[in-house]
Parts: C-alpha cells; structure tokens; sequence
C-alpha cells in the first residue's frame, strides 16, 4: 500500500504488518490445543503465554477478558475470547481479517 507523508507529500511505501496474537495457555487444556491448531492452520504467528499456576496472571486474565477459561485469545492486545469463540469467528468469516489475512485465502 502507498500512502501519502503529510510532512512532505511524498509517497512513502507501508507494509501491511501482522497483528499480534498472544494466545494465554495453561499446560493441560485441550481448548488450548484446539484454538493453537486453528490459529496455525491459518498460517498464523503466535505469542503463548502459559499462566498454568500463576495467579496473579490468571486474575489478570478474568478481570480483562471477563472470562475464568483457558484460552484467551488477544489480537492486538483485544481480547476475543477463548476457542469456541475464535471458531465462531472464523465460521462469521470475520477471524481472517482480524488476523491480518486475506478473508477466504487458505
Ligand atoms: N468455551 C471455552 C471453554 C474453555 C475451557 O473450558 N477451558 C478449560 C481448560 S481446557 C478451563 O479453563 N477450565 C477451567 C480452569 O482450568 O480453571 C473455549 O472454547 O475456550
């Protein structure tokens, strides 16, 4: 993509970088491993965080996502859920846009 510099008018070129996605773990959980297989199915780069026995982060975790499972996806540090909640997007076809994809793309 081309964009104009407002400082001086010149085309200067932007890369279409990938959000971020951080997917919050703990060690036994099979929706972790449901919702890591999807995001790489897509090709996707991930960020784990394994919160298995911290509690503090787990506290963390349930005050910004309102959520008390495992996963927790976040996409540019917005959380979106866990597993069940990714498959849906991606169902919608919204997940591949949120994830910086062309929508459709395999
Ligand atoms: N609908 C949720 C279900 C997640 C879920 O039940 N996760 C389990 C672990 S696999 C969990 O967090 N259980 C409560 C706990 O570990 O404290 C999702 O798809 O992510």
């Amino acid at each position: 993509m081309t964009h104009v510099d407002p400082e001086n008018h010149s085309p200067t070129s932007v890369t279409n970088a990938r959000p971020a996605v951080k997917v919050y773990v703990t060690r036994i959980c099979a929706y972790c491993t449901l919702a890591k297989r999807l995001l790489r199915s897509k090709g996707v780069e991930f960020e784990e965080l394994d919160v298995s026995g911290d509690a503090s982060a787990r506290m963390w975790l349930v005050e910004t996502t309102g959520q008390r499972t495992v996963p927790q996806v976040f996409i540019d540090d917005k959380p979106y859920g866990g597993y069940t909640d990714i498959a849906q997007l991606d169902q919608q076809g919204r997940l591949d846009g949120l994830l910086g994809l062309d929508p459709g793309k395999p």
